[in-house]
């Protein structure tokens, strides 16, 4: 059990916990003033408040309700698709779906169309919210979903670069259509009735669908409810350094992962901490918007702090003046990065205050933060995850079944219990039982040990996904890709640990359909360099075929099947040494 006190918990909605007005009376969202600034885009400068982001929020869940063509698809419980990085009108567009009461499945803006069209198909979507930069995706990938091109265009609805409705720039109209919606249309056009208000009467609704592979296979939906996020944002705050005070959060990973959703759509909220939105990842950019910005905390993964310790950007020392702490998840952290990182930001200070470098972990399944290690501990417990967050049980298990615990300071898999455990695989409940024991524990697929003092370590992954830079690469999936093309007759995916980028590198395993073809080595190189090009024109870019190809007779597997992936490690770790 967890050494924190636990919290109680609600049976209120999202959108109740976040915007009812305090007990300070009608000009508090929450807790916090109205006019306190909620979410800053750093390029524009525009910005939006608490008042103005609830307001926004209901205008769009009315526009939702009344517009003649997305009326039809936003009864309650009906599913939305948000496909945009990181904006402005993100939150608003999330909080205006959940005051409508709809479920927001999230996906990532890299994706393809064919990886879109698999997400819209499988969660059931049917309006899709999309950045004008998308557009061409979203119409492509309803064409694939088989919806008449008519019929496409009145479930789009384009969240366009123009700000003005936040009190932004201005910019031309998308290209035109007859029928495409902006998401400014359905702003301001009337009050929600009583009776069309989502209370969350039932905090058991699923309310977010990520996708997550899981420990095997595709991508699976995840059911979030409104009790698994709610709980989320308390237990979080006991281990998370306090948002008030004219902190200042930076919004630079992406809203679509759960990390993000959790931690910077939601939980900065809760606190009354700014956001400032960053969307694409650049080192010097990174840095000159936390100096402009004054940001207090960072969230990152890994990779973002090898750039920090390395790179020689002009203004790369403003960061270490105004960031606080830095928060990295989503993959492993190595101690001697942490270092590194603190040693060189620190002797830029004139080794003057504090800089906490600390790390959470967690899974889209478990909505997402498990441990936290908080600041004050991040240099006596480096390398650590934390000890584990209030209302939740964890277990270290040996066996699969989970009879046996590992012993004290043994490794074993990392199996918890609690309020924030998703409610399952949508529509897949052999997936769902597999991973969520009858007694409610969730086998996360990670090996674990613990400490005398109660703080985790994550030591190995058991299950066959794959990271790359806190993404998703499911192995099931880009196997899937490659089989589909005219020359490969088997393929296995691993990933390759690469110390220089902090992070898991996707390589391919492939037997060649017609082996004459490939007898020489350089026939060999040739065709793999051939299917590395190829995957990049099927897959979104974190799933590139980083780690390369590599062309082999057979691909070893257990008698059962199975590919034998350990196997393919070692012959990794064989080629990596000559
Ligand atoms: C070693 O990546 C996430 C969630 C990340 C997260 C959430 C809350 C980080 C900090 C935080 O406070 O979710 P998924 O579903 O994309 O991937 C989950 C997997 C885990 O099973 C584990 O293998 O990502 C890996 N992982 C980590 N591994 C996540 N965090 C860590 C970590 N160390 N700190």
């Amino acid at each position: 059990t967890s050494p924190y006190t636990p919290y109680p918990i609600l049976s209120t909605s999202i959108f109740t916990r976040l915007f009812a007005s305090g007990a300070s009376g009608d000009s508090h969202i929450g807790s916090f003033p109205g006019s306190l600034k909620a979410f800053v885009d750093a390029d524009s400068g525009a910005s939006i408040t608490r008042a103005q982001l609830a307001h926004l929020a209901l205008s769009l869940a009315y526009g939702l309700k009344h517009n003649p063509h997305t009326s039809r698809f936003a009864s309650r419980g009906s599913t939305v698709l948000i496909y945009s990085p990181n904006s402005l009108a993100w939150p608003v567009v999330l909080f205006g779906s959940v005051a409508a009461g709809l479920r927001c499945t999230l996906a990532n803006s890299a994706y393809t169309s064919h990886e879109l069209a698999f997400q819209y198909t499988d969660s059931g979507a049917k309006l899709v919210f999309t950045a004008e930069d998308g557009l061409s995706v979203v119409r492509a990938m309803l064409h694939e979903s088989g919806i008449a091109k008519e019929e496409a265009e009145k479930r789009i609805i384009v969240l366009g670069s123009d700000l003005r409705w936040a009190g932004g720039p201005s910019a031309p109209r998308s290209p035109a259509s007859e029928y495409l919606l902006k998401m400014e249309d359905l702003l301001d056009k009337g009050k929600l009735a009583e009776e069309e208000k989502f209370e969350g009467s039932n905090a058991h609704e699923t309310v977010y669908i990520c996708y997550s592979s899981g420990t095997t296979g595709k991508p699976k939906g995840v059911e979030t409810s409104h009790q698994n996020i709610t709980t989320l944002l308390d237990i979080v705050s006991s281990a998370f350094p306090p948002l008030t005070g004219g902190s200042i959060m930076l919004g630079i990973l992406p809203f679509y992962h759960i990390y993000g959703i959790a931690k910077l759509v939601h939980y900065p909220f809760t606190q009354g901490c700014p956001v400032v939105i960053q969307t694409k990842f650049e080192p010097v950019k990174f840095c000159s918007v936390i100096q402009r910005f004054r940001v207090t905390h960072s969230l990152v993964v890994p990779p973002v702090l090898v750039i920090l310790a390395r790179h020689e950007g002009p203004s790369t020392n403003t960061i270490y003046r105004v960031s606080e702490s830095l928060f990295s998840g989503a993959a492993p952290l190595g101690q001697t990065l942490v270092k590194q990182v603190k040693d060189r930001l620190l002797a830029k200070r004139g080794g003057r205050g504090n800089l906490g470098i600390t790390q959470g972990y967690g899974l889209t399944e478990t909505s997402p933060t498990t441990h936290l290690l908080t600041v004050e501990e991040a240099d006596r417990k480096m390398g650590s995850i934390g000890v584990l967050l209030p209302n939740l049980e964890a277990r270290l298990v040996e066996d699969d079944e989970g009879k046996i615990d590992a012993a004290e300071g043994q490794p074993g898999e990392l199996w918890i219990r609690g309020k924030t455990v998703m409610k399952g695989y949508l529509n897949n409940p052999t997936a769902t039982k597999n991973s969520i024991t009858p007694d409610g524990w969730f086998k996360t697929g990670d090996v674990a040990i613990r400490d005398n003092e109660g703080y985790y370590y994550i030591v190995d992954r058991r299950k066959e996904l794959i990271k790359y830079k806190g993404f998703q690469v499911p192995p099931a999936e880009l196997e899937y890709v490659l089989l589909s093309h005219p020359d490969i007759a088997d393929a296995a995916v691993i990933g390759l640990q690469s110390e220089k980028e902090a992070t898991e590198l996707p390589r391919a395993y492939v037997v060649h359909a017609h082996p004459d073809k490939v007898k020489t080595a350089q026939a060999k190189a040739e065709f793999a360099r051939s299917v590395v090009k190829w995957m990049e024109s099927k897959v979104a870019r974190h799933k590139f075929l980083r780690g390369g190809v590599a062309v082999i007779g057979i691909i070893p597997k257990s008698a059962a099947g199975k590919i034998l992936r350990r196997d393919l490690r070692e012959l990794a770790k064989q080629e990596a040494a000559r």
